[in-house]
């Protein structure tokens, strides 16, 4: 049987993002994907693809992590855009009711096309609630600085200081995504657990973030931890995939590109 993995995350209905592409890296790493949708976002083409945003009614939320840990051994969660201080209060108590090995974290702060003063205080009930539930927490570069109080993260040291901080603070394992966005011929991550600093690198592909890349490494990290990967193995492993669904990375008629998974071979 195959190892099971949840993700608790929004609905990102072109495919670029958030459950879709949970449950896209799940399958392509063997694992058997399930999902409690926390909320849907539907781009507008007619408003430059800003994001138009529901959240799910909160009890609705708890009810399918009650199904799917009910019916399912589950040990291994991912967490992704919750959206609100109400959905966190939902996500954060059922989780409490539960014991899973390995919560993994993508802080996903701001969205694109959200104001950063909106989301003030979705992002402290995320550090007050989330963090102290988490065992590995992905952030990328704008949320390594804001969950390590650094002023700004400009070099790879700097995003090893935020890994050390961000460690020091929460006490979890902290993979912090520089990806394309720190200068330099590759796109390298840190890996930090309080015992070894790992960098990850990758020769980087094009100039242009690719949506969905950070829901990818994290998912990737999950599948493989449900599959009894240590975190550091997990780490090397959704580096790897994240690297191939950039590649292999899917176009179509907004001005952006999202990750593809499909044909990523371990
Ligand atoms: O990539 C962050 C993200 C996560 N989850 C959902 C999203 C997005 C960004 O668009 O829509 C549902």
């Amino acid at each position: 049987m195959a190892h099971v993995a949840l993700s608790i995350a929004g609905s990102e209905a072109t495919g670029g993002a958030g459950a879709q592409t949970d449950l896209k890296t799940f399958h392509q790493l063997g694992t058997f994907g399930t999902v409690a949708l926390t909320c849907i976002v539907s781009f507008d083409p007619k408003n430059d693809w800003n994001h138009r945003f529901v959240p799910v009614d909160p009890q609705v939320i708890r009810d399918q992590i009650e199904a799917t840990t009910a019916l399912h051994d589950i040990d291994t969660v991912k967490i992704g855009m919750l959206g609100s201080p109400t959905t966190i209060d939902a996500v954060a108590a059922s989780l409490r009711e539960r014991s899973f090995t390995n919560v993994v974290l993508d802080p996903v702060l701001i969205c694109k096309g959200q104001e950063p003063g909106a989301a003030l205080d979705t992002d402290n009930a995320l550090k007050e609630q989330m963090l102290p539930l988490a065992t590995v927490v992905t952030p990328n570069v704008f949320e390594s600085t804001v969950l390590s109080g650094l002023e700004k993260i400009e070099t790879l040291e700097d995003l090893k200081e935020a890994a050390k901080r961000i460690h020091e603070l929460h006490g979890t394992v902290v993979v912090a995504k520089g990806g394309a966005e720190l200068p330099g011929e590759d796109a390298v991550d840190v890996f930090y657990d309080g015992e070894q600093m790992v960098e990850l690198r990758s020769p980087k592909i094009g100039e242009h973030r690719v949506s969905g890349a950070g829901c990818t490494v994290a998912a990737a990290i999950t599948a493989e931890l449900a599959k009894g990967a240590t975190p550091l193995e997990a780490a090397q492993t959704a580096k790897k995939v994240v690297t191939h669904s950039i590649e292999n990375r899917q176009g179509g008629h907004a001005p952006f590109e999202a990750v593809y998974q499909g044909g990523f071979q371990a």
